[in-house]
């Protein structure tokens, strides 16, 4: 005997019949469906993959070609995960892409519900402006843009000393669709006027200081920078201090400094420091996760595929599959995913399978 629970029950003429009948009002037999809807782990169907970045980056100063900043809105290459084609997803929850902003250009002012974070790969003296207040891009950098905040990007200037501006961008779009829950609109003025000096953020609540008399207002971080030169640092020490952990090296998550939650609701985010040589064993996550390589070369093995990765090169770890990571020189890796809102719903589950 079969139960609804292994496969599928034996389909037979009469019940074919009333399949049918059912369908006509709308209904449908869960015996029928039981087994992928309520599987006994995890079934993603995104896959393990990789983008190099010199091919994507090929790709991207071409579309700067063919498109401006300006007319595209947003000149962006989706990371379009091959398990869920045409989506625009590079996981079941979150959209990812790369953005690129060419010297003299400007994306205008928007904002929407979804909350999205950039992870700068290239900048010279690009920016983006949230909330009217500009922060300065530099590689390495994870900079958040809250939900419903107004935000423009720019690379100012001309000439040969300045470079193009590309980031990655991380968006819980698929969350806002899922639960159809998205708004968004244009600044009025076009591009928001400017109304705190640059730093503002960063001097009242990125310093271990708070405003007297701050009220954490909310479920979001009130800093929008997290720059490169203080978190790597942050790792060197730690590195230092010890102990390294088997699977991660030294694995940090970023905060919101007013919560120690993370710094966005839904999208949890990580920088680790893997030692030269370092030799991971695996480990798994209900929280499928997009890694983007700050610095070093390596290799991560997913399931049963092994990524070589290089510097600024993203790779996508699905949901329960046993990863792990070895590094040829000292390597950093950024992170994001949706773990917070896992943890929060309470069924958050990791474990360092033994084999
Ligand atoms: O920079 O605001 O990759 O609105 C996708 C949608 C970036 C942005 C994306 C967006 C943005």
């Amino acid at each position: 005997m079969t139960s609804a629970l292994d496969g599928k029950p034996v389909p037979s003429a009469t019940r074919q019949e009333f399949y049918r009948r059912l369908r006509e009002k709308n209904a449908a037999p869960l015996w029928e469906v039981l087994a992928n809807l309520v599987t006994p782990q995890p079934k993603p169907r995104c896959v393990p993959a990789l983008w190099k970045y010199e091919d994507m980056r090929a790709l991207l100063m071409e579309s700067g070609g063919l498109i401006t900043a300006q007319e595209a809105e947003r000149r962006v290459l989706i990371l379009e995960n091959p398990g869920i084609p045409g989506m625009s997803q590079i996981t079941q929850s979150l959209y990812a892409g790369l953005q690129l902003v060419l010297p003299g250009e400007s994306a205008p002012t928007h904002r929407h519900t979804a909350s999205a974070l950039r992870f700068i790969l290239e900048s010279d003296a690009g920016f983006t402006a949230v909330d009217g207040e500009k922060t300065t891009m530099r590689p390495g950098d994870f900079i958040v843009t809250p939900s419903w905040t107004y935000h423009d990007h720019g690379n100012p200037g001309a000439g040969p000393a300045i470079r193009p501006v590309i980031w990655m961008d991380v968006l819980d779009l698929p969350i806002i669709n899922m639960l159809d829950a998205s708004f968004s609109d244009h600044h009025p003025q076009g591009t928001q006027p400017l109304t705190r000096p640059d730093g503002d953020a960063q001097a009242r609540y990125g310093a271990n200081l708070f405003p007297v008399d701050y009220e954490p207002s909310r479920n979001t971080t009130p800093v929008f920078s997290y720059p490169y030169a203080r978190s790597r640092e942050a790792l060197d020490r730690v590195q230092r201090g010890g102990p390294l952990h088997p699977c991660h090296g030294f694995k940090m998550r970023y905060v919101n400094p007013a919560t120690g939650g993370s710094p966005m609701p839904a999208i949890g985010t990580f920088l680790q420091l893997l030692p030269k040589g370092f030799a991971g064993s695996a480990h798994r996550s209900t929280d499928s996760t997009i890694f983007c390589v700050v610095e070093g070369s390596g290799r991560t093995r997913i399931g049963d595929t092994t990524f070589p990765w290089t510097q600024h090169d993203i790779f996508i770890a699905p949901s329960w599959m046993p990863v792990s990571h070895s590094s040829d020189s000292e390597a950093v890796l950024f992170s994001a995913s949706d773990r917070p809102l896992q943890q929060m719903l309470g069924f958050w589950r990791e474990e360092a399978p033994t084999s």
